[in-house]
């Protein structure tokens, strides 16, 4: 068969979908390229169709924790997909995986499993909505918590990229429901709930946002957080599916000590299928219908495939895992860092100001933004200059090394990232630097 290059295959997707995708950031529109078509996935490389190798730090948006096509993984798929693939029943594998992620997330006493993040934020809500009899819903600027109505608000990740403030279609009266405020403020936290007491029936947050490019919280942030919702009678979710089973064991709420009433997760706990879940007290959870009034439901919910891959991707994470990743991923923000600092990078530094290169990690999760503000929320996170983002991203692109397409989105190393790759990334990064300058 001959193949396709990737200009030729993107006219022809054009053809068939919305600007030629299946989830407008892959469309490159923001950083002015044509899409890379993917022939396949090994460990931390991607192949395009045209043959050419990268160095992946998209990680299919942040599942790919230990790379892609891990063995293990692959051999747990297969073993599974040869007793069928979706019964549209129970099946013991949601009960391994169930368990898997109750014992290491203690604030999880019961659990639902979806198809998808956005399933999970969106069920979370309305259990919230249920359970206090409440409607209002507080989030923060630049947060993304999937593309459900009632939190396509202020949103960060592709709404950020295509700076569309909200979405059309999003009828007002929902909207009006959401209240939104900047990451970081606990002031305007404040004076949201003293505004609107009793009447909020939940605070969403992203522990470490990672879809206004990653932002870290402030040191007493999620836990005021905590004890306000708490004050209030209102519910707190932490949505986990970006962080959950990525920065640690237990996930972002390990690290930070937080113990919510509800919790969302997706991405690594289906290890590169489609699976979402969402849980947290027994309380809540015994809401759900058969159990109790509130509907949610999925033909493929708990598929078994999805199920075997997060399974098999959970057991590959120990402790030491982590510690592994974190170690591997500090080489890499080490070796950038000192590339941000050397003069030819900091085009406008004087000595009072911050370097014009800003490098935000957490973990395994990372974002450079070109801009001399601390980024701290969604104000300043756009005040990086997407034009040189976008040549910083053309120019790794071209160096073998794939990035997020944009620039509101968190970058990700894997375990399958070994030293090589990160000296590699390094070379192109210096190079990448220099064209965004
Ligand atoms: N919203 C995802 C990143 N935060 C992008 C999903 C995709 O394009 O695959």
């Amino acid at each position: 068969m001959v193949s396709l290059k990737n200009k030729e295959l993107f006219q022809q997707a054009i053809q068939l979908f919305p600007g030629g995708v299946n989830s407008p950031v892959r469309a490159f529109r923001a950083v002015k390229e044509t899409p890379r078509f993917i022939a396949r996935g090994e460990g931390a490389y991607l192949v395009d169709v045209e043959g050419k190798l990268y160095i992946d730090y998209v990680g299919s948006w942040g599942p790919l924790i230990l790379g892609h096509a891990h063995p293990e993984v692959l051999a747990a798929l297969e073993r599974t997909a040869h007793h069928g693939l979706s019964y549209g029943a129970p099946s013991p594998l949601e009960i391994e995986l169930g368990r898997r992620i109750i014992q290491r997330v203690p604030s999880v006493e019961k659990l639902r499993f979806v198809s998808s993040g956005t399933e999970a934020t969106m069920s979370a809500v309305r259990l919230a909505r249920a359970a206090t009899s409440r409607d209002l819903i507080l989030k923060f600027d630049g947060c993304y918590h999937g593309h459900a109505d009632s939190l396509l608000v202020r949103a960060g990740s592709g709404v950020a990229t295509f700076g569309l403030p909200d979405s059309p279609g999003v009828p007002a009266a929902f909207a009006a429901l959401t209240l939104s405020v900047p990451f970081n403020d606990l002031d305007a936290v404040k004076k949201m709930f003293h505004a609107h007491a009793k009447k909020i029936a939940a605070v969403i947050v992203e522990p470490v946002p990672g879809n206004m490019g990653v932002v870290l919280p402030d040191g007493d942030f999620l836990p005021q957080l905590r004890d306000i919702t708490a004050n209030d009678g209102a519910l707190l979710i932490l949505d986990e599916v970006m962080t959950g089973f990525r920065l640690a064991y237990g996930g972002a709420q390990e690290i930070f000590g937080i113990d919510p009433d509800l919790t969302c997760f997706g991405k690594v706990i289906g290890g590169g299928l489609p699976v979402g879940a969402y849980g947290g007290k027994q309380r809540y959870l015994s809401m759900i219908a058969p159990e109790g009034p509130v509907y949610q439901a999925g033909t493929l919910s708990g598929n078994p495939l999805a199920m075997a891959a997060g399974i098999a991707t959970l057991d590959l994470l120990s402790r030491e895992a982590y510690q592994r990743l974190n170690a591997r991923s500090a080489k890499l923000y080490e070796g950038l860092q000192v590339l941000i600092d050397e003069p030819r990078a900091q085009p406008r530094r004087t000595s009072d100001q911050h370097a014009a290169v800003q490098l935000n990690s957490f973990g395994s999760m990372f974002t450079i933004f070109f801009t001399e503000h601390r980024v701290r929320d969604y104000s300043t996170a756009k005040t990086s200059d997407v034009g040189r983002f976008a040549r910083f991203f053309r120019c790794l692109l071209e160096n073998g090394i794939y990035f997020p397409p944009a620039q509101f989105e968190a970058a990700f190393v894997s375990l399958s990232h070994g030293e090589s790759e990160i000296e590699r990334t390094l070379v192109a990064a210096e190079k990448a630097l220099r064209a965004a300058e």
